[in-house]
């Protein structure tokens, strides 16, 4: 039987804020821009979550899993942390099993959060890359190795965050999947040729003119650790190929993630609910703002 729109809105919710698909689309009456991010199918049928087309009740009956989330936090970027964990108790994965994964160079400097009942924080130190190219590059190199040696034994699924971020809404198993990305939320109108894909041949992150999807953004992955591990190794492989010429790929680790992407492709897709940036237009599409970018001052961050 089909349920009416309100049994899923919480009382107290403004209704006409919960957009349909529908909805969402007839908003948008630009000519030129596309809708494809706006759908809540992939052209190979992977879902792309929005709110509102699922029943997060009974995904949560469903699931049993074990959930990872993996963040990297070396040098300025230490100040995020505090932020990113305290956020994430309130609004990442509730009521599940979910071990943090962080690595830092400065667990000193680590103020632990209250943790709540079956969850828990694994700190590990390492030695921070020297060029901010290569810091966050080296997080797909650690991804390789504790995909690999680790986390088999830990969890079914890991989410891969940035650390400059906020959780402001819940993200639960809805997002679970063998592969999921989230679609960049400063391309969603976009065509793929507009996409900041690496487009020169000699890279091993190059994806050709009209090819590719989505852009996908690298703050936000994640699936089967197994799945992951696989990612991630190809990813670091393009990276090392890419080093051997001296070159290295426009938007770093990203580039070569998408490039992934286009020939394994996710299950799931994540909409820009789940990677939002205030200062984005477009912000009509979005409802709920998951998951925040801080707004950093770039200077100060990378010094
Ligand atoms: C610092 C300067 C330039 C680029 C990256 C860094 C940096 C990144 C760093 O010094 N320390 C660090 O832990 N990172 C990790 O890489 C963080 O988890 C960060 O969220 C991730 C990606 O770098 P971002 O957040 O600067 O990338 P954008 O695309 O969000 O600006
Ligand atoms: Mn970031």
């Amino acid at each position: 039987m089909f349920r009416q729109k309100t049994d899923w809105v919480k009382k107290g919710d403004d209704i006409s804020k919960n957009l349909t698909h529908c909805d969402r689309k007839q908003l948008l009456n630009h000519s030129g821009k596309r809708k494809a991010s706006l759908n809540v199918l992939t052209s190979w049928l992977a879902p792309i979550i929005w709110d509102g087309h699922y029943d997060l009740k009974i995904l949560n009956e469903q699931q049993d899993s074990r959930i990872g989330l993996f963040v990297f936090a070396v040098k300025k970027y230490i100040q995020f942390l505090g932020p990113f964990l305290e956020s994430a108790e309130h609004f990442f994965m509730v009521g599940h099993n979910v071990t943090y994964y962080v690595f830092t160079d400065k667990v000193g400097y680590v103020v632990r959060p209250t943790i709540g009942d079956g969850r828990n924080l694994q700190l590990h130190e390492i030695t921070a890359d020297i060029r901010w190219q290569d810091v966050s590059m080296q997080r797909m190199e650690i991804l390789t190795i504790i995909t690999k040696e680790q986390l088999p034994n830990e969890i079914d699924y890991l989410v891969c965050a940035d650390v400059d971020m906020v959780f402001n809404d819940f993200m639960g198993v809805e997002i679970l999947g063998d592969l999921f990305a989230t679609l960049h939320p400063g391309f969603i109108l976009d065509y793929p040729q507009a996409f900041s894909y690496e487009r020169r041949k000699i890279s091993a992150a190059y994806i050709p003119y009209g090819e590719g999807d989505f852009y996908y953004m690298a703050a936000l992955y994640g699936g089967k650790v197994e799945e992951i591990h696989k990612l991630s190794t190809a990813c670091q492989n393009g990276i090392k190929e890419d080093k051997k010429k001296n070159i290295e790929a426009v938007w770093q680790e990203e580039s070569h993630l998408n490039r992934y992407l286009i020939y394994n492709k996710p299950t799931k897709v994540l909409s820009p609910e789940y990677l939002w940036d205030t200062r984005l237009p477009n912000s009509e599409f979005i409802t709920k703002r998951r998951f925040l970018a801080v707004h950093k001052n770039h200077e100060e961050v990378r010094n």
